[in-house]
């Protein structure tokens, strides 16, 4: 066992889920290093413990797990499970780490940001139920990272990744383990495999599941063409890839083009799903049709009991602020909370574990449930399917129907990527400034409300968060959020999140985009996006 000397570097804060910075940061001698026992020293009790390790394949990822295991037996983990050519998904890890009541988890992933030498990279710690480890524990690290002078290494020949068994690092056990069994065991104690896999062999509901070169390639083959027999060809890009083929492992109508392509082109199949980088994200399409994040969470709540792992009714629901209220409209109806938390899945996690909400999500393509601690994408595409497996409609029918009962909470985010970060937060200051003087100002047809920077409180540890966005709500229920993006790692992201509930179904077909006009130009007007950052359209739509 080595004890190697180093100097604290200034700038590992987590984010909004781990610390995220180009590869070339994370290649700097001792950077990964210093995290790495920031992390351990921040823990206490894990001598002897197993501790879970895998990423989502994105290059770096194999030096970085030799270096984390070697440091894990050095400081003293009984056992380490890493998944087969390290890789595991973000929900497989979360997973794995309940199933064997392991201590905790790293996972390395920098989620929906571009990998390869040039991309970005990630690494982020999951405590033992399984999710991110809550803000006590990364500001935990944070401080710890700031002062640590030393760390441990074992001096040691690498661990064979690519063979599943077991063998030792000092006195820890290492097994190497298959990175899709597990899960899709979970998967298949949740939803009805038999009903599914009839109605994906019947020959006239087709599907077609876009990994984008990330980790759910080796997921998906094996549930949806190998489980579920599935024609082969049905999973597309389903290699994981170190540079994700060059594109950008986040799925949306910007960056899944290859599937947008094929669903809103000629003969299009009934059904289409992507999935981000690490696994954790799904869009769902129907045949020329998107079906909105925070409408699919709704909307598989209010489907909740057809599927055998919810039949007996969801304890609540949980969504991100910035995540529209359709949610609420269907907890409203099924006489059960539903809680509003910051952006982020590590503030589910005591929601869940309180079995306060069954299910949850944010308006970022991520939806979960208690079923792991982390957000599910290959979940949700099966808990679509079994749904629609059940009721024999197109996804298009299911979501219009569900305006129909519910109205329809039109809703869209604009991105503004790799904005100057002084002028992204001087833009988010003098907002703040504003807010005390907003309410009750009308701005054409919209009157303010509310307006506020959104602070949380958590309901079962009292712990609180706050400046988590701008929120500006008017009078009709509409709303503006504006935040800065705590992913990114070049420049600052500005997400403005807008808002309005529609009743009326004759105009429930209305492009978002045409809807929301006026809100947008509201939006524009009231933080000055194109005089403070010099932007005229976002970067992405969604
Ligand atoms: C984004 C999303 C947020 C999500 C986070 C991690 O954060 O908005 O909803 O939880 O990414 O997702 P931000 O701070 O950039 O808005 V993932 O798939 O990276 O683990
Ligand atoms: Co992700």
């Amino acid at each position: 066992m080595q004890t190697v000397l180093t100097q604290p570097f200034s700038d590992q804060k987590p984010g909004t889920s781990g610390l995220r910075k180009q590869v070339t940061t994370f290649q700097q001698p001792h950077y990964l290093q210093n995290f790495v026992q920031a992390i351990f020293d921040s823990l206490e009790g894990y001598q002897g413990q197993t501790l879970v390790v895998g990423g989502d394949g994105r290059y770096y990822n194999r030096e970085a797990i030799q270096i984390i295991l070697k440091m894990a037996a050095a400081n003293g983990f009984g056992r380490i499970l890493v998944g087969q050519g390290g890789i595991l998904s973000t929900p497989a890890v979360s997973g794995i780490i309940r199933k064997y009541q392991a201590f905790g988890g790293i996972i390395l992933s920098a989620s929906h940001n571009p990998g390869g030498p040039d991309g970005d990279f990630g690494i982020k710690y999951n405590t033992s139920n399984g999710g991110p480890a809550p803000e006590k524990v990364t500001s935990a690290i944070f401080e710890r990272s700031k002062v640590i002078d030393e760390y441990k290494i074992l001096e040691a020949s690498d661990v064979d990744l690519d063979r599943i068994g077991p063998s030792t690092l000092g006195n820890t056990r290492v097994e190497v383990v298959d990175s899709v069994t597990d899960y899709a065991a979970l998967m298949e104690s949740l939803f009805d495999f038999d009903q599914i896999q009839q109605f994906l062999t019947r020959g006239d509901f087709r599907i077609c599941i876009d990994p984008l070169h990330a980790v759910t390639g080796p997921y998906a083959t094996a549930i949806f063409e190998r489980r579920l027999n599935a024609p082969a060809g049905t999973v597309q890009n389903g290699i994981p890839l170190e540079d994700f083929g060059g594109g950008h492992p986040d799925p949306n109508l910007v960056y899944a083009k290859d599937l947008v392509k094929i669903m809103f082109g000629d003969n299009a199949p009934d059904f289409g799903a992507a999935s981000d980088g690490d696994g954790d994200r799904n869009m769902i399409l129907g045949r020329n049709f998107f079906v909105t994040p925070s409408d699919s969470l709704a909307i598989l709540a209010a489907n909740a009991t057809l599927v055998p792992g919810y039949r007996q009714g969801l304890a609540g629901i949980a969504r991100s602020m910035p995540t529209s209220q359709a949610p609420d409209r269907v907890a409203e109806k099924l006489g059960i909370d539903c809680y509003e938390t910051p952006t982020g899945w590590k503030f589910f996690g005591n929601l869940l574990d309180a079995g306060k909400i069954t299910l949850c999500g944010e308006e970022s393509f991520g939806t979960g449930s208690n079923h792991v601690r982390e957000k599910d994408g290959l979940w949700a595409v099966l808990f679509w399917l079994n749904i629609l497996a059940v009721r024999q409609q197109s996804v298009e029918t299911i979501v219009k129907e569900h305006w129909a009962t519910y109205g329809r909470n039109v809703y869209s985010r604009h991105d503004y990527e790799g904005v100057d970060s002084d002028r992204a937060h001087d833009l988010i200051t003098t907002l703040r400034g504003q807010l005390s003087t907003l309410p009750g100002q009308t701005f054409g047809a919209y009157t303010v409300g509310y307006s506020d920077d959104f602070s949380y409180t958590d309901p079962v540890d009292g712990s609180v968060a706050s400046q988590q966005g701008v929120r500006i709500g008017f009078q009709d229920g509409s709303r503006i959020v504006f935040r800065l993006s705590g992913t990114g790692t070049q420049g600052a992201t500005l997400r403005v999140y807008l808002e309005s509930y529609e009743a009326d179904s004759s105009k429930h077909d209305q492009d978002p985009q045409v809807a929301l006009g006026d809100l947008i130009q509201l939006a524009d007007s009231l933080a000055q996006i194109t005089a403070k950052t010099g932007r005229t359209t976002p970067t992405v739509i969604t």
